[in-house]
């Protein structure tokens, strides 16, 4: 007979084993996929946000930590669970938590851009974002305030889909977290004083480097004198078992440098665009913009060894090139069973992948069949950058530069009736439940990713400088959807969105600098029925400071 002391211990095993509590993941990060039986849960995270001297390329400088870690935590939830976020503001400033990519339906207070959808989290206060995450994919949560994302607010947000096709037909038998990111050894408060002023003449700081799960070696010789900089810190590993096949979802956390993915001798055949599935498609080198998100899925079929990936930042794209910047950011993909501590001698892809643009949509198509409905309001935004009455150089959507009036968020105008915004708020009220497109101008010399809070778009068509849109060659059939677009410099896109979502949503490019310069506009959607949406008292208390 079998004691009941063992059918307990066994009981409690296979109970650690389902939930979702880990019993040691030495890895970054490793997404529990063995854990989706488990519907319409909640889940709840604590997120205290600390400043920290840390060294995460080896170059010692003050910067964030989430719960003592960087970057933040995986928040994992499946389709249809709701989220606790508990954010403690533990420093000396104020903050915000965004869900990138969160729909928010019902809950646009909780959405977390200032001066738009929320008041400040004031130093030292606590504030509970709590909304239903209704869909899956790859996205990230990172502060909307000044530029803390940038200096370590931000983690990976996974929602998983128990129905995903490519997991029930078995394709993949794990998943890997891969954040890809640029970093700046300067603090951006000082960053952003002389970008925003007119010395910079509308120059971007150059990052000092990049990193991948917030690890790389730096080269000291390039750190000012006195700095605290060890030389050949170590850089992310990834363990892959030989015959295993891995979805990695990769997430661009960039405040500035595009970069391109790839991992020596290993194709990827993309199966996820910011939480569209898509039909298989084998590329080697992913270009990825800032704040975009591909899931790929990797086989470990190549010999027991070690295998370089890169992350090679664009430096074409930038306004200007750097001398101490490697711009080769590069983590070690290690074979269970490889010996030996020397580096990988993998050899790196060679095609070559147009810089400054997104990986070519139109070999992207979705997995299932979709109706894409006729436009019925055509908003036209052109981009530029100009100089302003103090002869800074801002970002202008149509001639105009957004700026942040953090104490008076236009939702919270919106319940208090208030429908007309001053105009530097580049407020857009779209009334009904409409289709609408975006046929956005890029007048500047540099590419822009731009983002929609709170919708996916269809993305209809991208054209390069010399190029014009014409809805006769765009795609209007089965293009992807997602909720980042690169415009090209010189170019155009069209993108499409249904309305439907009551709340005020943010259309801005995510390069941290242009928000800085007001490359910024909102969307102010049904304010009728926002007001039907009852706000919640903490929101409220966000302004009683
Ligand atoms: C979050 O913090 C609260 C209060 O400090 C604590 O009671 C709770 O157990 C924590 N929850 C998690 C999931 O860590
Ligand atoms: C999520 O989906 C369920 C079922 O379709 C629906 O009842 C609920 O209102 C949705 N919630 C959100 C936030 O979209
Ligand atoms: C404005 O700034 C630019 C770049 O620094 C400089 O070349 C130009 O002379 C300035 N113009 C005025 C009117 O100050
Ligand atoms: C860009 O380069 C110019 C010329 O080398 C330099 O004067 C300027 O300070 C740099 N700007 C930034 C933002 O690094
Ligand atoms: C670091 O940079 C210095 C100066 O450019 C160079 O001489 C040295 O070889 C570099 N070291 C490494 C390990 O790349
Ligand atoms: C991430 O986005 C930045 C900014 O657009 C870009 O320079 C960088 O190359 C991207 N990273 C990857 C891995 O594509
Ligand atoms: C890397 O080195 C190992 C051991 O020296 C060798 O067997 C392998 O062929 C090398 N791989 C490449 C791609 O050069
Ligand atoms: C935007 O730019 C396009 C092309 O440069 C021009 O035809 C159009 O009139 C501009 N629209 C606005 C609103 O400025
Ligand atoms: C943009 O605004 C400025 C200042 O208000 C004005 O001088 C300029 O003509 C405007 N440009 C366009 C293209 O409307
Ligand atoms: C807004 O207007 C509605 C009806 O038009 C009214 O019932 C409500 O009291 C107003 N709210 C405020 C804050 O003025
Ligand atoms: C586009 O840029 C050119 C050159 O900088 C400028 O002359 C023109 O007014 C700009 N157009 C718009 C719509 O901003
Ligand atoms: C677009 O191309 C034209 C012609 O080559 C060039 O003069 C112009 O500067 C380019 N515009 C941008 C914004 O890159
Ligand atoms: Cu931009």
């Amino acid at each position: 007979m079998i004691s009941k002391k063992i059918l307990f211990l066994v009981f409690i095993l296979i109970f650690l084993l389902l939930s979702n509590v880990s019993l040691s993941f030495p890895k970054n990060f490793s997404p529990h996929i063995n854990s989706l039986n488990k519907r319409n849960d909640i889940k709840v995270y604590n997120l205290t946000i600390t400043k920290k001297n840390l060294a995460p390329d080896g170059f010692t400088r003050e910067m964030f930590v989430i719960n003592n870690q960087f970057p933040g935590p995986l928040i994992e939830v499946n389709k249809g669970d709701t989220l606790v976020l508990n954010v403690n503001n533990d420093f000396d400033d104020v903050t915000t938590i965004h869900s990138h990519g969160i729909f928010q339906r019902g809950t646009p207070w909780y959405d977390g851009f200032p001066g738009q959808t929320q008041c400040d989290i004031q130093s030292k206060k606590s504030f509970t974002y709590e909304f239903q995450v209704n869909q899956s994919g790859t996205y990230w949560y990172h502060s909307h305030s000044k530029a803390q994302y940038i200096e370590g607010i931000v983690g990976p947000l996974i929602a998983h889909d128990p129905d995903d096709p490519y997991l029930k037909n078995k394709d993949y038998d794990e998943e890997i977290v891969v954040l890809i990111q640029d970093w700046y050894h300067t603090d951006s408060k000082i960053l952003i004083a002389t970008f925003l002023s007119p010395v910079s003449a509308g120059n971007e700081p150059t990052p000092d480097n990049g990193l991948i799960n917030g690890k790389n070696s730096y080269n000291c010789s390039g750190a000012p004198a006195g700095s605290d900089c060890v030389s050949d810190a170590p850089l992310a590993k990834f363990t892959f078992v030989q015959g295993k096949k891995y979805r990695m979802r990769i997430i661009n956390t960039s405040a500035f440098a595009e970069f391109i993915f790839s991992i020596d001798e290993h194709p990827m055949d993309v199966i996820e665009v910011e939480g569209m599935i898509t039909q298989r498609h084998t590329i080697h080198r992913l270009p990825i913009n800032i704040a975009q998100r591909y899931s790929v899925i990797v086989t470990a079929d190549k010999p027991i060894g070690k295998y370089w990936m890169r992350s090679e930042m664009e430096t074409a794209c930038f306004a200007n090139q750097s001398d101490t910047l490697n711009p080769l950011v590069k983590a070690v993909v290690e074979y269970e069973g490889s010996d030996g501590s020397d580096n990988p001698n993998s050899t790196a892809w060679t095609d070559s992948q147009a810089t400054c643009i997104d990986l070519d949509i139109s070999n992207l198509k979705p997995y299932e069949v979709q109706t894409i409905p006729d436009a019925d309001y055509k908003l036209t935004l052109n981009v530029s950058f100009q100089p302003d009455d103090k002869n800074v150089t801002r970002g202008y959507i149509n001639n105009s530069t957004y700026v942040l009036d953090s104490k008076s968020p236009t939702l919270l105008k919106v319940y208090k009736n208030i429908t007309t915004f001053n105009p530097n708020q580049n407020a857009y009220i779209i009334d009904k439940d409409k289709v609408v497109d975006i046929i956005l101008f890029n007048n500047d010399t540099g590419d822009h990713p731009f983002h929609l809070h709170g919708h996916v778009f269809w993305v209809l068509g991208i054209g390069i400088n010399g190029t014009s849109p014409d809805y006769n060659s765009v795609n209007s059939k089965d293009p992807i959807q997602r909720d980042t677009v690169t415009v090209p410099a010189g170019g155009w896109f069209i993108v499409r969105f249904v309305s439907n979502n009551p709340g005020v949503w943010a259309f801005h490019c995510h390069m941290e600098w242009h928000v800085q310069s007001g490359l910024v506009i909102q969307f102010v959607t049904q304010p009728d029925k926002i007001k039907e949406l009852k706000s919640p008292e903490n929101w409220y208390n966000l302004c009683k400071y």
